[in-house]
């Protein structure tokens, strides 16, 4: 067992291949299909795509604000791989490549980024919109396992949260909360190393993030984030336990932002060249990439008819949504909610009041 052999209070980390994509822990390589292993990393390589392509958008004023993965897809694609499509997720903001994986559709993240508010929408898919206030969402994903227990649906939930967000009070409350009614709930903290310009030493004073689980009384394990096969070995092991009603698992995902924080961002100012040209080289995607090669599930020429394939898709997403209208005000509103709270009926319609008002001005 991962989560029993790796002592995250000492620092162990757990890991399957190395940066060059070799197995460096036979015992617990996952064995995963083919098609599994091709899904992970063509999941991977589009994220990437619409990521690089989203930071121009932006820049030629096309896109509004946007929060890249790039980097963390290996640590966002293993454990979606291990989940059931029925397991719920529960994202922060930054989760482009597990949305992908799930199958929420590109045009639908482009039009949240865009600032068109239907890309909230997931309808049947158990993914819970973008949540941009720190931490809340730790505390959704704990409510969603406990209904999930009480109807007895087997249905697990996998929450991200950041390094900076395990210092806000909702991951406590929802570690908490989910750990005492043994709920199924597995938490990834995607640890970047960075709260937008603030360090990971400022996030907390434990020597790792895994072992906050010990307050809780749950496992914890520190896993090395940009190996793909770690975090699905990891994670399935979890999941497992959730679905035995064990209850929670926390994973301390290892990995680093490449990108900005957010296109407002400017990390030239809070970190140093050296350190980000040290984590290229344990880019997840090559990594994974090398893995596939050698299992001779990948070559040049398979990747070149990607790259051209996903370009030209992402280009013509991104066109199809310039093109798109803005949502009614009733399409605003009525989709979060089965019924709608009284506070929300009031903001919908002092917001229809400001836009009729807007378009007689
Ligand atoms: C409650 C709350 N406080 C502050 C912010 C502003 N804010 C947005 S992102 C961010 C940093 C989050 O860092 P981390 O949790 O490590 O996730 P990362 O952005 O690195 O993925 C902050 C402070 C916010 N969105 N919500």
């Amino acid at each position: 067992m991962i989560l029993d052999a790796y002592d995250s209070l000492k620092g162990e980390m757990f890991g399957v291949l190395d940066p060059d994509g070799k197995v460096v822990n036979k015992d617990y390589e996952p064995k995963i299909d083919d098609d599994t292993l091709l899904k992970m990393y063509k999941t991977m390589v589009l994220a990437r795509i619409a990521d690089t392509k989203a930071l121009q958008y932006q820049r030629q004023g096309r896109m509004l604000t946007f929060a890249p993965v790039m980097g963390q897809e290996g640590a966002q694609v293993g454990p979606l791989a291990a989940s059931k499509q029925k397991d719920w997720l529960v994202q922060a903001f930054r989760e482009m490549a597990a949305l992908l994986y799930k199958g929420a559709p590109l045009k639908q993240l482009y039009l949240y980024w865009y600032g068109n508010e239907m890309g909230s929408r997931f309808d049947d898919l158990n993914i819970l919109p973008v949540n941009v206030p720190i931490g809340s969402q730790i505390s959704h994903a704990a409510g969603i396992a406990y209904a999930s227990k009480l109807k007895k649906r087997d249905e697990s939930v996998i929450a991200f949260i950041g390094d900076g967000g395990t210092a806000h009070g909702e991951f406590h409350e929802g570690l908490n909360f989910a750990a005492v009614y043994d709920l199924p709930v597995v938490t990834i903290i995607q640890n970047n190393q960075y709260a937008i310009s603030t360090p990971r030493s400022m996030a907390s004073k434990a020597k790792t993030l895994a072992q906050k689980a010990v307050g809780y009384g749950i496992p914890g394990v520190q896993v090395d984030g940009n190996d793909p096969l770690a975090m699905y070995a990891a994670t399935k092991e979890a999941l497992k336990r959730a679905k035995e009603g064990k209850g929670p698992t926390l994973i301390e995902a290892v990995t680093y932002r490449l990108g900005p924080h957010t296109t407002s961002d400017d990390p030239s100012i809070y970190r140093s060249e050296e350190e980000v040209k040290e984590w290229q080289a344990k880019d997840p995607i090559t990594r994974f990439r090398k893995y596939l090669s050698n299992r001779k599930l990948w070559n040049k020429d398979k990747e070149e008819a990607l790259q051209e394939e996903y370009k030209k898709f992402v280009a013509d997403t991104f066109k199809e949504v310039e093109k798109m209208p803005l949502p009614t005000a009733d399409e605003v509103f009525d989709y979060t909610y089965a019924n709608m709270t009284e506070e929300l009926k009031k903001q919908k319609e002092a917001y229809k009041k400001r836009l009729n008002e807007s378009e007689g001005e």
